[in-house]
């Protein structure tokens, strides 16, 4: 059967437009120019590109940004110090702590202390519980980017079974809250599957829509899904490939190969879910800046 490839770098770039012009818009009117910082802990390659990343496109957009590098051994008390200094400057509308931190360092902690204001990733449990009781907030870039694909592609969602893999905080959990809600792309039926999930083939058969963010690649297979499905697949696995320049190649959590044949449609990786992350971030830094979430 034939599938349609959603192209999440295409409609990136039609996001980042869309921003570039609202901040001329916004600054010929007197605006502020937006202002994310990112703060980067260690040395990880994979958290320094995707940083790397967001930096660039916030040049891209007409954004400024600014980039705080710490070594992995910087104590819990030392980043808390720099991010009162960041919730306190009035330049910066926005900035993010990525994640993963150093084991020593308190994931919860660092999150809470991100002046809910000014945390375009949408972390904090303020910004977290607004979702859920469907007040104004940062919802969080993956999760929103992925609504963004649907959206854009007028997928129909109304009524539809939709399985979510994986219940992480980034992604599974607030995947499952944003599918149930009464908004034209969403109003599904979720499951919401995880390691202690019994008969998940099962589960995934009856979805109409997939939504894989478990870190294992090639983790959904084609026997798994029903003809017709859309996939979403949020995974981004470095598997080890001697042959290539880098010495690594991304792949999904999902077969593409084998599941794609079944798909109405489907995300690749690269170029489906991670892009619109970091367009997501910059409509969140945006939004921030323009004082439309906390006014
Ligand atoms: N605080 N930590 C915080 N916020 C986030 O939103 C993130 N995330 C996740 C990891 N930690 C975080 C990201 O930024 C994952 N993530 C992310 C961002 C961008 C891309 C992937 C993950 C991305 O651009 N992916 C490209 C390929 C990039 C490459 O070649 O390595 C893609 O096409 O999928």
């Amino acid at each position: 059967m034939s599938y349609e490839i959603i192209d999440g770098k295409k409609i990136s770039l039609q996001m980042q437009e869309e921003i570039a012009a609202e901040v001329k818009a916004f600054t010929a009117k007197g605006g502020k120019i937006p202002h994310l910082a990112a703060v980067l802990v260690g040395e990880d390659p994979a958290s320094q590109a995707y940083v790397g990343s967001k930096v660039k496109t916030c040049e891209k957009v007409g954004f400024k940004s600014t980039l705080v590098k710490f070594p992995s051994t910087i104590s819990e008390q030392e980043l808390l110090n720099k991010l009162d200094e960041l919730n306190n400057d009035k330049d910066i509308d926005g900035y993010i702590v990525q994640l993963p931190l150093p084991k020593h360092i308190s994931e919860h902690k660092i999150i809470e202390a991100v002046k809910p204001s000014k945390d375009v990733d949408g972390f904090h449990p303020i910004n977290v519980g607004r979702l859920v009781l469907d007040l104004p907030t940062y919802i969080s870039a993956t999760p929103y980017g992925i609504t963004q694909l649907l959206e854009r592609y007028n997928i129909e969602t109304s009524g539809k079974n939709c399985v979510v893999i994986g219940r992480s905080h980034i992604v599974g959990s607030p995947m499952s809250i944003l599918m149930a809600k009464n908004n034209k792309f969403a109003n599904c039926t979720v499951t919401l599957c995880h390691s202690r999930t019994k008969d998940l083939k099962a589960h995934c058969l009856n979805a109409d829509i997939i939504i894989a963010a478990i870190g294992k690649p090639n983790f959904v297979t084609a026997d798994m899904v029903k003809q017709g499905c859309v996939i979403i697949d949020v995974g981004i696995n470095r598997v080890d490939d001697a042959s290539l320049p880098k010495g690594y190649k991304l792949v999904g959590d999902v077969d593409f190969d084998n599941c794609a044949p079944k798909c109405s449609f489907i995300t690749p990786v690269p170029g489906g879910v991670g892009p619109m992350t970091i367009a997501s971030l910059l409509k969140n830094t945006l939004l921030a800046a323009k004082r439309e979430i906390y006014k």
